[in-house]
């Protein structure tokens, strides 16, 4: 078995006006398709690393051959992160958290707006190419970002750890075409288009880690 590129769950200019249907091809069909390709020219051969799902394999990048770990780091992170950050956005989003994710956001933040001034705070700040999370850990719900493709699965320092519910790719090939600079605008408008019902899934746990089933 090898990895896959997962089919986006809605066509390409279903997130417009937020993400442009031009960004959300190129995206999806080069941009995650590469690290996918990337991700299992790595581990070809390896039927054990081949076997796990991404979010396992991003967990335990520690047990990966050095030889390879760094692009299995950087490509099985993009797969990873890519794959969430997809179920995670849909279109008519919006509405804002239900039920007990929105009990646990004010548990932890006081608010659904502190929450949302935290991660765009977040992710505005995270310099370079990298990701803004809000995550499931033992003491709550936690706001990080992380750099390049690495996510709060893996071992190593400067994330908040535990499961991702939330995540926004602050890279410029995910929002350069049509907010060029701007960086604060394309996280604004992105709220517009969070799947709040997929987030809740995820913070229920009632999908798998990857957002693949
Ligand atoms: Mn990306």
């Amino acid at each position: 078995m090898t990895f896959t590129l997962p089919d986006l769950p809605y066509a390409f200019d279903a997130l417009e006006p937020a993400i442009d249907a031009r960004t959300m091809e190129i995206h999806h069909d080069k941009h995650h398709a590469g690290y996918v390709a990337k991700l299992n020219a790595a581990v070809d051969g390896r039927a054990d690393l081949q076997a796990m799902c991404p979010g396992t394999l991003c967990s335990n990048l520690n047990e990966v051959p050095e030889d390879i770990r760094t692009a299995v780091r950087n490509n099985g992170g993009g797969h990873f992160n890519h794959s969430v950050f997809w179920k995670i956005m849909g279109p008519g989003g919006g509405e804002g958290p239900t039920g007990e994710l929105a009990d646990a956001i004010k548990a932890s933040f006081g608010s659904v707006d502190e929450m949302k001034s935290q991660f765009a705070a977040a992710a505005a700040t995270r310099f370079g190419s990298g990701w803004a999370w809000v995550c499931q850990t033992d003491a709550g719900l936690q706001i990080c970002s992380t750099a390049n493709q690495d996510n709060p699965l893996m071992p190593i320092e400067g994330h908040c750890g535990g499961t991702p519910i939330l995540c926004l790719d602050v890279w410029e090939h995910a929002y350069y075409l049509h907010y060029q600079n701007r960086r604060p605008d394309y996280i604004d408008a992105w709220w517009s288009v969070v799947n709040w019902e997929a987030v809740g899934a995820r913070f229920a746990k009632t999908t798998c880690c990857c957002g693949s089933s």
